[in-house]
């Protein structure tokens, strides 16, 4: 299968900058190189940047940046419909977890149902009323599945809501009150520390993989860096202790391979620019490689 790299260089929807450099650091670490050796031709890359120009509904949202979040995710939107449209695996390279709301909308407007693994230390699950900070990659899974005054329609025509049935958070550790009651309200099947320490991350990935794949027609993966344990990925913006061991992170990625149902993914919150010699920009590379069939052996 083609792969489409969309690389997307925004960091204005996190509370300090930084991010955007991801894209052009995992590439210079051999990204392109190691999904060649693995035998996937790859589109021509894109890259999504930011124009000025400003949506109505930008004026509306009162939080953070949020005029240029808006303007960055519908032009992702745009490139993500066409490449899932023509039978790709769009592969969105962050930059911030706000983006994330544009590769939604452009998955949902492309007609998938979809479901979602969402591996973030935290769920992302802010609105504009609950939100502590005003920053916008505190709310895309809230807007996804239509529980924020914003919507993936506001975003790009034609996009749907997420299922909240068909969602499925792993490694959360740092929910907001706000969060937790949309959570219990939806039943969203949230996977905490706590849980992967009970069932381990291979029972956790396979009920996972169950229920984002029965009665949907494709699955996207939402890897926010910051999911690892500090010690492994220090370079992220908002670092939260007791998160997924170096093992169980690639142990995830390779289930995920076997598991063969993953669509689409996107791989965000790398800062380079808190990094120290690109310990966590090489962990990237290497967990993405895994997710797509490296092995030891
Ligand atoms: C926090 C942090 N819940 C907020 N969110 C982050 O700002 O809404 N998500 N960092 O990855
Ligand atoms: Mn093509
Ligand atoms: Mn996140
Ligand atoms: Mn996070």
């Amino acid at each position: 299968q083609l792969i489409s790299l969309i690389k997307v260089p925004f960091g204005y929807g996190a509370g300090r900058m930084g991010s955007e450099l991801g894209p052009e650091r995992l590439l210079r670490l051999g990204l392109l190189e190691q999904w060649k050796e693995l035998g996937y031709v790859l589109d021509e890359p894109s890259r999504i940047i930011l124009k000025d120009q400003w949506s109505d509904k930008a004026m509306s949202v009162h939080m953070k940046n949020a005029a240029k979040v808006l303007s960055i995710c519908t032009a992702l939107a745009s490139e993500v419909k066409l490449k899932r449209a023509e039978g790709h695996f769009p592969f969105i390279l962050g930059g911030d977890h706000s983006i994330t709301m544009g590769s939604l909308a452009g998955l949902t407007a492309a007609g998938a149902r979809l479901g979602v693994i969402w591996m973030d230390a935290h769920s992302d699950l802010n609105t504009e009323e609950t939100t502590p900070s005003r920053n916008m990659h505190g709310i895309p899974l809230a807007v996804g599945l239509g529980r924020a005054a914003l919507k993936l329609s506001d975003i790009y025509e034609g996009a749907a809501d997420i299922d909240a049935a068909k969602t499925v958070l792993i490694a959360a550790r740092e929910l907001d009150p706000g969060e937790k009651e949309l959570i219990k309200e939806l039943g969203i099947h949230c996977y905490t520390m706590h849980e992967i320490d009970k069932l381990g991350i291979q029972k956790v990935i396979d009920e996972a993989v169950d229920i984002t794949s029965s009665g949907t027609d494709g699955v996207h993966l939402s890897f926010d860096i910051d999911s690892l344990d500090p010690t492994e990925a220090p370079g992220t913006g908002t670092p939260v202790q007791g998160g997924l061991s170096y093992r169980e992170a690639h142990f995830a990625m390779e289930l995920l391979y076997e598991a063969g149902m993953i669509t689409s993914c996107d791989f965000v919150e790398v800062n380079p620019r808190l990094d120290r010699m690109n310990r966590t920009s090489k962990l990237a590379v290497d967990l993405i490689g895994s997710l797509f069939g490296k092995r030891i052996l």
